[in-house]
């Protein structure tokens, strides 16, 4: 499964996702891509769907936004993510 989290670290809701990245330990596991920084990423995440709302997860390509659903997801699919990277 291939996990993208589109975000910038002044958004709010970005740090709410990003801590429970890190409560779940799956810094390693989730590629992190600042769009405020690199406008590449931006220009992709509207050009998929229309918004350049963050943060928004990207599962094997299908974008999931809200950071409460977010976060729900990953707590929920922790354990799979982690294993399927091989720990
Ligand atoms: N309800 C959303 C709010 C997300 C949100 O408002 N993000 C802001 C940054 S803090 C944003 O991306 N604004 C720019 C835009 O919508 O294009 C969530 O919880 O994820």
């Amino acid at each position: 499964m291939k996990i993208e989290l589109y975000y910038y670290d002044q958004c709010p809701f970005c740090q709410i996702v990003l801590r429970t990245i890190k409560m779940l330990h799956l810094e390693n596991k989730i590629e992190l891509k600042n769009t405020l920084k690199n406008p590449e990423y931006r220009d992709h995440h509207i050009k998929i769907t229309k918004r350049s709302t963050v943060p928004c997860l990207y599962i094997d390509g299908n974008p999931l936004f809200e950071s409460a659903d977010i976060s729900k997801w990953l707590e929920d699919h922790a354990e799979k993510i982690r294993s399927e990277n091989g720990n």
